[in-house]
């Protein structure tokens, strides 16, 4: 089936999350796969309940989506129990590098690495999660100059508001007050290996142009979940889901550990309650991969990825994309 703009790239199987990039000229997609079960839903998010990864493949834009098939599966993960949500990968030192959160044998997400010599993989899973890793949605992020970052984070059913001393308290699920800065995602740098941090993962500052922080109130603005940052005329972008308002918004700064100002809306809702995107230059053009649930007709944890052309600005700011086009 040859993909469109704004339409599930497969059909076969749900798929969410998708974390595009281009390797060797051509376009690979690291998205969740969403179970087929009728299951109960809450905040918590135990509905999904992902086991494995399939990677997707385009030789082009508009081409057909390739399924090649399960890339790493929970049974194979050591450290690992259940709930293999949105992955990434990057390229480097000749291998691939596939990054998965997942929930640990103590219930306590946590992300991991794997490897293969393919971009398809299979992918073989390191014995431990990375040393000092903990909540979900790692993006990672290579600058031209070789250094490697990793963005994660997540609330409510991510953990993150478990997170806020330092050390994981399970009872604490309240983020901030209202009035305070809400909760950022964190960054940390990768070693050389790319398989642990080169040293304790900080939270990334939001702010708005007045230089004050983005509040935990502010839910149109505010980081939920769902990072990614991509490079564009020397500054990086972050963008990032705003959760219960259902947005992708995204935030600018002149350094890859922040603070980002924030700019504005990528994308306005999308049919189903999360958004989850990514950001990618391919052949000169910008493209955002995204997912909704139109595929279940709204079933929340069974979604599906598309894309569609991204435009900037003059200004360097990006053009606010309508998902569902006339
Ligand atoms: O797919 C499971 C979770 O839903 C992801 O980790 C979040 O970003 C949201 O899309």
């Amino acid at each position: 089936m040859l993909t469109k703009f704004n339409e599930p790239i497969v059909t076969h199987i749900y798929t969410a999350d998708p974390s595009a990039h281009v390797f060797g000229g051509k376009l690979y997609i690291y998205p969740s796969h969403d179970l087929d079960h009728d299951g109960p839903s809450n905040d918590n998010g135990d509905q999904y309940r992902m086991e494995d990864y399939h990677v997707l493949s385009m030789d082009g834009i508009g081409s057909e989506a390739v399924d090649h098939g399960e890339a790493l599966h929970v049974r194979d993960v050591p450290w690992a129990s259940s709930q293999m949500w949105a992955p990434d990968a990057a390229f480097k030192n000749g291998k691939y590098y596939l990054f998965f959160p997942a929930r640990d044998h103590e219930d306590v997400f946590r992300i991991g690495v794997a490897t293969s010599v393919s971009p398809v993989g299979p992918f073989q899973a390191e014995p431990t999660y990375i040393p000092g890793s903990f909540s979900i949605d790692p993006a990672v992020f290579i600058d031209d100059n070789g250094e490697a970052y990793m963005y994660f984070g997540g609330l409510w059913g991510g953990q993150l508001e478990q997170w806020q001393s330092g050390t994981y308290e399970p009872q604490r699920t309240e983020g901030p007050a209202a009035h305070e800065p809400a909760i950022g995602p964190y960054a940390a740098k990768l070693n050389e290996d790319m398989l642990s941090f080169s040293a304790e993962p900080t939270q990334i500052s939001i702010i708005d142009e007045n230089h004050n922080p983005i509040v935990a109130g502010d839910e149109a603005r505010r980081y939920f979940e769902g990072p990614w940052v991509h490079k564009y005329n020397g500054l990086y972008y972050l963008s990032y889901s705003t959760g219960t308002t259902h947005q992708i918004a995204y935030a600018v700064s002149p350094d890859p550990q922040g603070p980002f100002v924030y700019k504005g809306i990528i994308l306005s809702p999308v049919i189903g309650w999360t958004t989850h995107h990514s950001i990618v230059q391919f052949e000169g053009r910008w493209y955002l991969f995204y997912h909704d649930s139109s595929l279940s007709n709204n079933v929340d944890h069974k979604r599906c990825v598309k894309y569609t052309e991204l435009h900037y600005n003059e200004d360097g700011t990006i053009q606010p994309i309508n998902p569902y086009p006339l």
